[in-house]
């Protein structure tokens, strides 16, 4: 069943994909498309979100059909539509969208005229030069349309760091939660926080004894829909959402060693083992060893201690100089939770956060913050409870005696106001002119022309009391 919002978002995506191919209606095409942009980038689950009673025809594009959508498809797991798109064209047509260079228009004739339907197919009509004498296409196009299949073969998909983080903390509490487990850690390229991963590499200790039940009970999670593979120690897997998980069960003693190992990346391990050798040590996942003996391994800074390193931090770890800065003590400061002063965007649960005023002025203090701005959503959008000026006001008088009564920190009066179609801001100058600053930000008509909505933008930026612009890609 559809958990995540990226789930119901790819369900848009492929219907678009596939009514592009039927040619559809082009309204009803970029219907489909919004929503799956919408849906995917919504901070809240979607699950949750109807658990709580919300009404989703209140995201922006979001008619009762599309709703309606989303509530089967959380609900049953199946989106109908889809189902019987897949009955009408096959469903490996969607992978052919995939290749560079083409778009459902040659897709469409690929498969009406040479019955093109899998990548393979396409491969084959390629080599053999029938896909040239397809009207609109050409010996040029062939080669590309060739070039484009061989290089996709050897590029796997890659997810996105914060989608692979919605499976990852999903996977991440269910198997902590399995008895005998004792920690649980996803390594990788996940762990040194790479804007992509090709797929999740999860890092167990449990005793020996526990270690074919945990890796029984991974396989049969229930978002699993292949297994890779399986051992006492060890399995791969892939999820429902194409993203496959790795899965390593280790010995406590060996803990730092395998995090080491199985971070990353292959290069840094190499670069690493490499100087190890250099003073007759050997590394591999289970420790790091002089002759058969064990001197170190079981936390990562015990490893680097035996090659005469400081600790180096997984973001750093790519062999492009940490090795040498480390060595020479130059290792750069990473930017940590503490070194942030402040946090210029926060809800409320006046509109769609989930704590208070109060507590959110606290948890800031706690974190170290010297400043807060409050910047609630404005009414427009309704579907947040976007506030109206009396309810702004009297937001702004609360965070005066917030602020006569809190020491530390300085909360700041602000919102974030949405920008309108033609770039009005969504408040009055008399209710803005109160605020210590104010966010703008675009949460509707996605589908303006580049220059209808760059105009836009630039007249709100003009606007004398405008200060920042939020989340400029999109809602
Ligand atoms: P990815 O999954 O493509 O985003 O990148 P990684 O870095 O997560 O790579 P992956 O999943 O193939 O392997 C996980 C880690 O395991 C990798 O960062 C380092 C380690 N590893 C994998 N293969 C080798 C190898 O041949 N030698 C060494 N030293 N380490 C390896
Ligand atoms: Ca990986
Ligand atoms: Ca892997």
């Amino acid at each position: 069943m559809p958990k995540h919002n990226a789930d119901i978002a790819a369900i848009f995506e492929e219907i678009a994909d596939l009514l592009e191919i039927q040619s559809a209606n082009p309204f009803r095409i970029r219907a489909y498309r919004n929503a799956a942009r919408i849906v995917g980038e919504l901070s809240q689950e979607v699950p949750r979100l109807l658990e709580q009673g919300g009404d989703l025809t209140e995201l922006p594009g979001i008619g009762d059909d599309l709703a309606a959508k989303i509530k089967e498809i959380v609900s049953s797991g199946h989106c109908s539509l889809l189902d019987r798109l897949h009955t009408e064209l096959p469903p490996a047509v969607t992978g052919l969208l995939k290749i560079p260079g083409l778009g459902p228009k040659r897709v469409k004739a690929l498969y009406h005229d040479l019955d093109v339907q899998t990548i393979e197919q396409l491969h084959r009509a390629a080599r053999d030069g029938r896909i040239r004498a397809l009207p609109g296409f050409g010996e040029k196009t062939e080669n590309n349309i060739l070039q484009a299949i061989e290089a996709h073969a050897n590029q796997a998909q890659r997810f996105k760091l914060a989608m692979a983080a919605q499976y990852a903390e999903a996977l991440e509490k269910f198997l902590t939660a399995i008895p005998g487990v004792v920690r649980v850690t996803v390594a990788g390229s996940y762990r040194r926080m790479r804007e992509t991963v090709g797929d999740l590499d999860i890092l167990l200790v449990a005793p020996a004894t526990a270690s074919s039940q945990v890796v029984q009970r991974f396989t049969t999670y229930d978002e699993v829909v292949e297994i890779l593979s399986a051992g006492p120690a060890r399995a791969s897997v892939i999820l429902k959402c194409g993203l496959q998980v790795d899965l390593r069960v280790v010995k406590e003693e060996s803990y730092g060693a395998a995090l080491h190992y199985f971070t990353g990346s292959k290069a840094h391990n190499i670069a690493i083992r490499r100087l190890a050798q250099q003073s007759g040590l050997k590394i591999n996942e289970y420790g790091v060893f002089r002759n058969d003996t064990r001197i170190a391994g079981e936390t990562e800074a015990s490893v680097y201690a035996a090659v005469g390193l400081p600790y180096i931090p997984p973001e750093l770890r790519e062999n492009r100089g940490e090795i040498a800065a480390a060595r020479a003590g130059r290792l750069p400061c990473l930017v940590e939770q503490g070194d942030l002063r402040g946090d210029l965007h926060v809800h409320t649960k006046a509109t769609d956060g989930h704590n208070s005023l109060r507590e959110m002025a606290l948890a800031g203090l706690a974190n170290g913050f010297e400043y807060l701005a409050i910047t609630e959503h404005s009414r427009r959008l309704a579907f947040a409870h976007g506030l109206n000026p009396l309810q702004l006001e009297r937001q702004c008088d609360e965070i005066d005696q917030l602020n006569a009564e809190l020491k530390g920190i300085t909360l700041l009066k602000s919102i974030e106001v949405d920008i309108l179609e033609d770039g009005n801001l969504d408040l009055p100058d008399s209710v803005l002119a109160r605020l210590d600053m104010v966010v703008g930000a675009v949460h509707s008509s996605f589908n303006l022309s580049r220059a209808k909505q760059t105009q836009r933008i630039l007249r709100a930026m003009q606007h004398p009391y405008f200060t920042l612009l939020a989340h400029p890609p999109g809602a």
